[in-house]
């Protein structure tokens, strides 16, 4: 039995998210995680709030508040949200913490040791008026690639490149808006990526055909336009310190200069996805006695022969897929092995820091064809969404829409059809159907009695069918096509309901409706079961509905229609999902903007 760990892209500590950021990372990674402990498999999903770089810094000053304290506050917002979201989450921790820090100078440490990391005397962006360097999102301008006036100094918005702050055109701060700038020169550090360019197209050809086509296809891009050694370090108050001081010589015999790095935190692109590692660290502190794990208990998930059996899977929007595929396993790389005078690439270890094995990049979610906006407020954010439903609204379309080989679309009106549509007309409407009528024609009990006839026959065929489907779409992390088949799954249901149509059997057959009605409640407890990764509130109160279901099983060809005894009391739940009405919609498009403020 393998083991599987799941991460999905941290969310920026700078704000509540929207559903497009959702839609591209948290949710599928989540239905995922819940499928894969569904079937009994050891799962561990592992996030966090990415809290170091300007985003951070910017966002504390905008709200006049330290940005430490910003910091913790935000990250208890999200992780409230987010577990309203039935976000499932192992640990949701903080870039911020302890074993991040720790982690991150060790890994640039063992970088340095290595020769992989070099100091550069480099040109900075420096504001006469702000009276400091102007690292990344402290600098806007107009990106140098494709022309947008509102790029960000180390990454543009429109064509997705990472910038140098020094490139850009008109730059202007972010800051105070003042365009009084100079370049100045400053000491940084450096990772040098051209090195481990052959490895990286090593590993990128491995996953073509398996990775989707975007992912892979954006780092062949990259390694096509060629690898620049990354800057590492900058020149913020906020961040993992560089501590260099208790750094050895690199194989030229060099010790840093420790002269002109004082005062500097890594880039937080560097210490970001290291993240990962150390909230997997901070998950074993949290429940380990005394608040202090053994290293073995995050690290067999993470390193060495222990981890051999734990495949790592990475869920994130396409923006951040070079850092994924670029970035992040360059470092790994790095601490991972050592590069002879021949350039031979050899183990540094027994114990190497494992890669990803399947990484899901995903398209943007749009309203109504434009972007979602967190600066513009444009959209649906985490928190409003839920006021006006509740989750499993939410996630059911998120992940019928997950934006997999395209960008997908929100707007009310498709909202509205789809959600009425699948759960209130086809599941709501079946569940409540067939226990409303045990409740009144079988005393609330699984009935005896009868034997299957050619319609449960063919019923058995149809949802063994839609269920490979459905397990292969999840096995695959497919979320469209798994929602597809899940929903002709339902739709099974109905159908059979209308042609065993045990309230007309009732009257001459008590025989024949009993097995209609058990058949009926069996779908009834496969749904909840099946259905519980993409809607698991709804599905914990059908499930309650049926009685528990045996955890950890996921229903098969012969169990799918046997998952309930005899005798068993059933009880129809109240309205499991009231119908999105014409009026509240109006009034959402009305606060929210719609089709007419598509390209805002
Ligand atoms: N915080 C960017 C984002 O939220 C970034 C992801 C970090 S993943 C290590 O899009
Ligand atoms: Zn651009």
């Amino acid at each position: 039995m393998t083991r599987v760990l799941i991460t999905s892209a941290l969310p920026y500590i700078n704000g509540v998210k929207h559903l497009g950021n959702l839609a591209g990372s948290m949710m599928p990674a989540d239905v995922f995680a819940r499928y894969k402990r569904a079937r009994g498999i050891e799962t561990l999903y592992i996030c966090a709030t990415d809290e170091h770089g300007t985003p951070a810094e910017l966002a504390a000053a905008a709200a006049g508040q330290n940005v430490a304290t910003f910091c913790t506050e935000q990250h208890r917002i999200q992780y409230d949200l987010g577990r309203r979201y039935g976000l499932s989450w192992d640990h949701f921790g903080r870039s911020s913490s302890s074993q991040n820090r720790a982690l991150t100078q060790r890994f640039a440490q063992t970088l340095w040791e290595r020769g992989f990391i070099e100091e550069r005397v480099t040109k900075q962006v420096y504001s006469l008026s702000d009276k400091r360097f102007l690292p990344d999102r402290y600098v806007v301008g107009t990106c140098p690639q494709c022309g947008y006036d509102a790029a960000r100094g180390d990454q543009c918005d429109n064509c997705t490149r990472q910038l140098d702050p020094v490139d850009l055109i008109s730059p202007r701060s972010s800051v105070s808006g003042s365009t009084e700038i100079e370049i100045r020169d400053a000491k940084h550090l450096f990772l040098k990526q051209t090195a481990f360019a052959p490895r990286l197209q090593e590993i990128i050809n491995g996953k073509k055909g398996e990775w989707p086509v975007l992912v892979t296809s954006i780092a062949q891009k990259w390694l096509d336009e060629g690898l620049q050694d990354r800057g590492i370090t900058r020149d913020l108050a906020w961040g993992v310190p560089v501590n260099a001081a208790d750094w050895g010589p690199n194989p030229q015999g060099v010790r840093p200069d420790v002269k002109g790095l004082e005062g500097k935190v890594f880039y937080v692109w560097f210490d970001a996805p290291i993240e990962y590692i150390a909230a997997t660290w901070e998950w074993a502190d949290a429940k380990a006695p005394g608040g202090k794990a053994v290293d073995s208990d995050w690290e067999r998930w993470w390193r060495g022969p222990e981890s051999s059996d734990v495949t790592y899977v990475e869920f994130m929007g396409k923006d951040n897929v070079p850092f994924h595929t670029v970035g992040f396993p360059c470092t790994l790389i790095g601490v991972n092995e050592t590069q002879d005078a021949n350039g031979t690439w050899r183990p540094a270890d027994n114990a190497p820091w494992k890669l990803v094995d399947t990484l899901k990049g995903f398209n943007w979610l749009d309203y109504y064809g434009g972007r979602f906006s967190t600066t513009h407020k444009r959209g649906i954010f985490m928190d409003t969404a839920l006021e006006l439903l509740p989750a499993d609204y939410w996630r059911w379309w998120l992940t019928a829409n997950t934006p997999e080989s395209s960008d997908a679309t929100f707007t009310w009106e498709q909202f509205q059809a789809q959600v009425n549509a699948d759960l209130a007309d086809v599941l709501g409407n079946f569940v409540n159907r067939i226990l409303k009528f045990t409740e009144t024609r079988f005393d609330g009990l699984v009935p005896e009695g009868g034997e299957d006839g050619p319609t449960e026959i063919k019923l058995a065929a149809d949802v063994t069918e839609k269920l490979t489907e459905l397990t292969a779409m999840l096995d695959a992390a497919e979320m469209r096509k798994a929602c597809q088949a899940l929903r002709q799954l339902w739709v099974l249901g109905n159908q059979y309901l209308t042609e065993a149509a045990p309230w007309t059997a009732v009257k001459t057959d008590r025989d024949r409706a009993a097995v209609a009605v058990r058949t009926g409640l069996n779908l009834v407890a496969l749904f909840a079961k099946v259905s519980e990764p993409f809607i698991p509130f709804a599905a914990e109160v059908i499930a309650g509905g049926v009685g528990e279901l045996v955890p950890g099983t996921w229903p098969t060809a012969e169990t799918a229609l046997k998952l309930l005894p005899i005798g068993r009391p059933v009880k129809a739940p109240e309205v499991l999902f009231r119908k999105v009405e014409d009026a509240q919609v109006a009034a959402w498009i009305e606060r929210f903007g719609g089709a007419s403020s598509a390209g805002a």
